[in-house]
């Protein structure tokens, strides 16, 4: 198809971006890290959104190429961040089934020269479900290199609880579903301060996302979550400008 040839193009002619988006610490608002998120503007066809452009990649078998470009740009780009910050890196279902994945992201790494302890990696419960053997031995190897996992859009897939309990995890992103209806929803309120709890018996790191008022914020700390993401505290934006954010904050 033309949109398939089109992003063929671009990742050959390197004209699909990376964003970064902070991710907070709650309590006082330091930045901890940064989420990248790919992004890719096309001459003819505008604005395509990678929800669009990754199912697409993964479908016609070239998500790797996809995957290994924005995570050397993701990954150059961390190497100018305080050492502190991580860099958290989506991984499509697709990945989870090669059992090539994790020697690829470590040698990505090696070549942009990112310690491996800086990186952490997004993964969904749908993708730990289509090949729980294969993503089991992937996060274990990567793990041991020092790369942390995070569950992504957490409560949305089926047998979340099951996932927690046979898969190692570092940390827990809770679907913006949940936190968007937080301060008007009892049902959602309560939904998050049972995950909060879960996680803290589990030793499990939470994240809140789309956060996106001080109200939302103020009430995930008084719930007691760790970390926050969302427009609130800053909007996905491409390198030159993440730079400018921390330079105001370092
Ligand atoms: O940034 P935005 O909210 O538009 O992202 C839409 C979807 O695309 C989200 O589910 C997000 O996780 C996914 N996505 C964004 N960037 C990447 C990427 O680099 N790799 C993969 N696999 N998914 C991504
Ligand atoms: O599936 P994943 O959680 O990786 O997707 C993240 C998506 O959420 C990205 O497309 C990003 O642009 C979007 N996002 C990030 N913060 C907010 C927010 O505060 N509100 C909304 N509506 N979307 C957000
Ligand atoms: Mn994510
Ligand atoms: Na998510």
């Amino acid at each position: 198809t033309h949109l398939e040839q089109a992003l063929r193009n671009a990742i050959i002619t390197d004209a699909v971006e990376v964003y970064f988006q902070p991710i907070v610490r709650l309590q006082d608002g330091a930045v901890l890290g940064f989420e990248a998120l790919a992004r890719w503007i096309d001459h003819d066809l505008g604005f395509v959104s990678p929800s669009v452009f990754v199912p697409l990649a993964e479908e016609r078998g070239f998500i790797d190429a996809l995957s290994e470009v924005l995570l050397s740009k993701a990954a150059e780009a961390a190497l100018s961040w305080p050492q502190e910050l991580f860099l958290s890196f989506n991984l499509s279902s697709a990945q989870l089934m090669d059992p090539g994945t994790s020697e690829t992201i470590l040698s990505t790494l090696a070549r942009a020269g990112l310690g491996p302890h800086r990186l952490e990696l997004e993964i969904t419960e749908t993708a730990v479900m289509t090949s729980a053997d294969t993503a089991q031995r992937i996060i274990a190897d990567l793990r041991q290199h020092g790369v942390k996992i995070s569950l992504d859009d957490f409560g949305t897939g089926q047998s979340s609880l099951g996932r927690l309990r046979d898969f190692t995890f570092d940390k827990v992103k809770i679907d913006r579903a949940f936190v968007s209806q937080i301060t008007t929803d009892r049902a959602s309120e309560h939904i998050v301060k049972a995950i909060v709890a879960m996680c803290d018996g589990l030793e499990l790191q939470v994240v809140a996302e789309g956060i996106e008022t001080h109200e939302d914020a103020e009430k995930l700390k008084a719930l007691g979550c760790g970390m926050g993401q969302g427009y609130y505290y800053g909007k996905p934006a491409d390198t030159a400008a993440t730079h400018t954010y921390l330079r105001s904050r370092y």
